[in-house]
């Protein structure tokens, strides 16, 4: 089933009227805020469970359920806080910022009202430091929300204080890991956090932490206002609502796009994006959810289910539903070796399976993309991310190691090819000198 105009939760995702708050409240956000806050703490927290929300970040953890792990009655010297992640920085994520441009009220009204059911102090927006037009965007949001009571003191006069505070990031992929994010906020270098303890236990400054992304939070006050069986009505089972896909690469008209969870990709190219480049024939593959899911061929994904069980079963994940399409006039092996140096280059090098091997797994790569390889270093590459995959501290090692293991398992022969078509130290040098 796909989505209805009335059933958009972001009416303003283009742009086409203005963010600021007069035209953001004539869309109908802040409108009585402070009756859903009257709803409760742990009623809100049921209302979002019930819908189904899960985490739009990529890990698709239970949003509800992940708000219910804050302490009930916080220490007046160890308050609870919440962090919303606007670091996005997976390669073909793109939506949060649409979010942030467009609709930052939607974001801001969200972080009360969770903020609010988690019984935390403050909300700190920690922005990518790329997203500059974005973060003045969301700074001017904020003030207005300041001016008109909506935060701060008494906010929405509930009589409870909230504090909305947006911190720039400096450009590094890791920060987007939740607690290497929380060292950057604490002004440190920002490595990831060994887990156990979650942030839910120890977390901003020590203190109890909920991190969600900019998207689980902005849908929110529509949840709380349209009601949970609304949001639950989109998607299959365990895949609930409505969630913005991000597509780019060969189709003819990428684009961000509100849609109902589990949609088929068939249908959502088709109506979305006028088609793939040169006809259905012509696609080769896709990498569904940002860059670090594994890519899946053409004859697998077209009549997938985009939601998180339909993408597991074919071997990858919804992950921030970046759709990247890939045509047959790709060089796949040079696609996933682009990947693989972006992985060796963001990597924070604390630990030695993923500092050691995302720069072995992308010089092997390189080998293997112009052919200057032997058959056998295919099983070593694989052995590789093997040995990265699950012996790091933080996700990264896993995403640097996922796509490879997908092109070697769908893209084998073409490897394979290269190799004896190409073989040959000459042709790195022809490639380099491209
Ligand atoms: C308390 C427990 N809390 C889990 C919390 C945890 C976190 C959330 C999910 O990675 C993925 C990654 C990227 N008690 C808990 C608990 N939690 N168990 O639940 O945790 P986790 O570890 O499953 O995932 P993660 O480390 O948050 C996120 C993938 O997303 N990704 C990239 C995303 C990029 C962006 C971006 O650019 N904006 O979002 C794409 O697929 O690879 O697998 O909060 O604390 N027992
Ligand atoms: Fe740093 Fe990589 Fe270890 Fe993550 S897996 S903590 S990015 S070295």
């Amino acid at each position: 089933m796909s989505l209805q105009d009335k059933d958009r939760i972001f009416t303003n995702l283009y742009g086409y009227q203005s963010w600021r708050l007069d035209a953001a409240r004539a869309r109908g956000d802040w409108d009585n805020t402070k009756a859903l806050l009257e709803l409760g703490n742990d009623k809100i927290i049921d209302v979002v469970k019930a819908s189904g929300l899960r985490g739009r970040g990529g890990a698709g953890f239970p949003t509800g359920t992940k708000w219910s792990f804050m302490p009930k009655e916080p220490r007046p010297d160890r308050p609870n806080f919440l962090v919303i992640n606007a670091d996005e920085s997976e390669p073909g994520s793109c939506k949060d910022r649409e979010i942030i441009r467009h609709d930052p009220h939607k974001l801001i009204e969200g972080a009360l009202v969770a903020g609010f059911a988690m019984r935390a102090r403050a909300a700190y927006i920690y922005i990518r430091g790329e997203y500059i037009r974005e973060a003045e965007t969301l700074f001017a949001a904020v003030a207005e929300a300041y001016a008109a009571g909506l935060v701060g003191k008494n906010a929405c006069g509930s009589g409870y204080d909230f504090d909305v505070f947006v911190h720039r990031g400096a450009g590094a992929y890791i920060c987007g890991e939740e607690t290497a994010m929380l060292e950057s906020l604490e002004g440190k270098k920002g490595q990831p956090r060994l887990k156990p303890p979650f942030p839910a236990g120890a977390g901003l400054y020590g203190c109890p932490t909920t991190v969600n992304n900019v998207e689980s939070i902005a849908v929110a006050p529509t949840i709380l206002r349209r009601g949970a069986e609304w949001f639950a009505s989109f998607g299959a089972e365990n895949n609930r609502g409505t969630k913005l896909f991000q597509i780019s690469g060969h189709v003819n008209t990428p684009c961000v796009v509100e849609e109902a969870m589990s949609i088929s990709f068939r249908e959502l190219i088709e109506r979305h994006c006028g088609g793939i480049r040169g006809g259905w024939d012509n696609l080769l593959a896709v990498i569904p959810g940002g860059s670090s899911v594994p890519l899946v061929p053409a004859a697998q994904i077209m009549d997938c289910a985009m939601d998180f069980d339909g993408l597991k079963a074919v071997g990858s994940g919804l992950g921030t539903a970046a759709i990247i399409v890939m045509d047959k006039s790709t060089d796949v092996v040079r696609a996933i070796s682009r990947l693989s140096y972006f992985y060796k280059h963001e990597s924070c090098g604390q630990c030695t399976p993923c500092r050691e091997g995302t720069g072995w797994m992308w010089r092997v790569m390189e080998r293997l993309r112009t052919g200057d390889a032997e058959v056998s270093d295919i099983d070593m590459l694989q052995q590789v991310t093997k040995q990265v995959e699950g012996h790091s501290i933080c996700a990264l090692g896993d995403a640097a190691a996922w796509p490879i293991q997908g092109l070697i398992r769908h893209f084998r022969p073409e490897l394979e090819r290269r190799i004896h078509e190409r073989g040959g130290s000459l042709a790195p040098m022809q490639e380099a000198a491209e």
